[in-house]
């Protein structure tokens, strides 16, 4: 049988394919608004699928009802299984008050569709609809989200439920596993606070700048020094997997000797995730859908918002388990689902795994990375409490806002380019790519390769490359996707020029 899930043929096929798109000429003029493609041009007839925005009581426990925005009244939103290369078209209502913006998170698509404004996407107008259609790609794990800004509104973005799952089938490779299961991790009841408990000691290496520490640290004091609280945080009452709270949803029900299939998106506006499943390890085959270069074992999972993981458990260990955040006080807030295997019955049981880090190098290759064309320094940097009372983030001094659009990095169809970025605050940022996939080339020291990801965190204190190939004309965002960071400043655009 062949034990790797996706096609490994076709994802090298893919990568000749950008770069050889080097020939192809130049389109979108820097300045010029984006052109909405002819080819994403909607259809007439009845839509393949309808997402219907509207704010819907959701039951996260018996007795815990929340009302907040949804996709079709659930959390999760549907899944999507779009086929590669298979065109859809898409009704979206906006039954809300508010403007909206659906985003296809991982996919190659047009500025018309993408859901960003800032690249020149329509809203969906309240109580309006809009109709898009569009050529899914690349397959594998995508999702779709609400990309608005929410700013001190936490029941907007992506603070509420709109977050639902996107599966591109690949057109070949069924795949060897006996079953699929998606999970979609999301908090919920967000409540300002000062300062968090975030965890910010499992990445590997852990190797800091010691220049941008001094820096991030001499701001921080500075401004602390004149008077200034630490910048607002978010906090949440409760914590679900798939929209329930530990406990109170279905137990993912598992035979011995099965290979369940696990995507795991974070779903969260704010949080960094992680999940373990006592006495089983993750075979992890896909970072954000796209394979890695070799299946790779290990203790548990962590993601920043917006990853994915796709990662197989061969169930060997009959028992009664929780599948669950390693944050004991998350946990207990709901973070974790049962896993039941066939015959078992108990109390479900949790045991923390051994202390393991996270390195996104583990599952890279050996090869080197191809040399890039041109190389973007990034520095990012925190204003503690600069924007009242929340913290304004920069990328090179600049803090990204309505009023200051314009591009900032240019780019040449066809060229590779590498982003080095440096954080000189003390955060995790989850740096998010619109429209593209970027290769991982360096991790705070470590050179890889072969990593294929739409999302990546960058450490406190840290620096991190990664290189991408600028195959897809049109203004395109770049931002951390921690909701609270890109909505105080925390985003730039690329445009392409001729
Ligand atoms: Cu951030």
């Amino acid at each position: 049988m062949n034990h790797s899930f996706f096609s490994r043929r076709r994802f090298l096929q893919a990568a000749g394919a950008v770069a050889g798109s080097s020939l192809l000429p130049p389109v979108a003029g820097w300045g010029q608004p984006a052109h909405p493609q002819q080819a994403e041009a909607a259809t007439s007839g009845p839509p393949d699928y309808t997402l219907t925005i509207a704010v819907k009581p959701v039951e996260l426990a018996p007795n815990r009802i929340i009302s907040t925005t949804t996709y079709n009244g659930q959390f999760p939103g549907p899944l999507l299984r779009f086929k590669e290369g298979q065109r859809v078209t898409i009704d979206i209502h906006n039954q809300t008050d508010r403007p909206e913006q659906l985003h296809w998170h991982g996919q190659f698509v047009s500025t018309d569709v993408d859901g960003a404004a800032e690249e020149g996407t329509p809203f969906i107008a309240p109580h309006g609809s809009r109709r898009i259609s569009f050529v899914p790609k690349p397959s594998g794990y995508r999702f779709y989200h609400t990309h608005v800004h929410a700013k001190a509104d936490l029941s907007a973005g992506q603070y509420g439920g709109l977050v639902g799952p996107v599966y591109i089938e690949p057109r070949d490779h069924p795949g060897d596993f006996d079953r699929e299961v998606f999970l979609t991790l999301k908090e919920f009841e967000p409540t300002l606070s000062r300062g968090g408990d975030m965890a910010m000691d499992f990445l590997s290496p852990a190797a800091v700048v010691p220049s941008l520490k001094d820096s991030g640290e001499s701001a921080m004091k500075a401004s602390l020094a004149k008077g200034s609280p630490h910048g607002f945080e978010v906090g949440y009452g409760s914590f679900t997997i798939n929209g329930r709270m530990l406990g109170h949803g279905e137990p993912i029900r598992v035979r011995r000797g099965e290979r369940v299939l696990f995507h795991i998106l974070n779903g969260s506006a704010t949080e960094i995730r992680s999940l373990a499943l006592p006495g089983h390890t993750f075979t992890v085959l896909a970072l954000d859908g796209n394979a890695i270069p070799k299946p790779t074992p290990v203790s548990g999972l962590w993601l920043g918002t917006a990853e994915r993981i796709s990662a197989i458990v061969e169930m060997n260990h009959p028992g009664v388990w929780i599948m669950g955040d390693l944050a004991d006080d998350d946990r207990h807030h709901g973070m974790g689902i049962v896993v039941e295997y066939a015959g078992e019955k108990g109390k479900p049981q949790w045991i923390a795994p051994r202390p393991f880090r996270w390195n996104y190098a583990h599952f890279g290759g050996t090869g080197t990375s191809q040399t890039p064309d041109q190389v973007f320094d990034m520095r990012f940097a925190k204003q503690n409490a600069a924007s009242d009372g929340f913290n304004l983030w920069t990328i090179n001094d600049v803090a990204f806002s309505e009023e200051r659009m314009q591009p900032m990095f240019r780019v040449e169809k066809g060229k590779r380019y590498r982003l080095r970025m440096q954080n000189a605050s003390d955060d995790i940022h989850p740096i998010h790519l619109h429209r593209h996939s970027f290769e991982l080339t360096r991790l705070a020291g470590q050179a890889t390769s072969g990593v294929m990801k739409d999302v990546v965190m960058v450490g406190g204190y840290q620096a991190v490359d990664v290189d991408f190939t600028a195959d897809n004309p049109g203004l395109t965002l770049f931002h951390c996707h921690q909701q609270l960071h890109m909505d105080f400043g925390f985003m730039a655009l690329f445009d392409y020029i001729e």
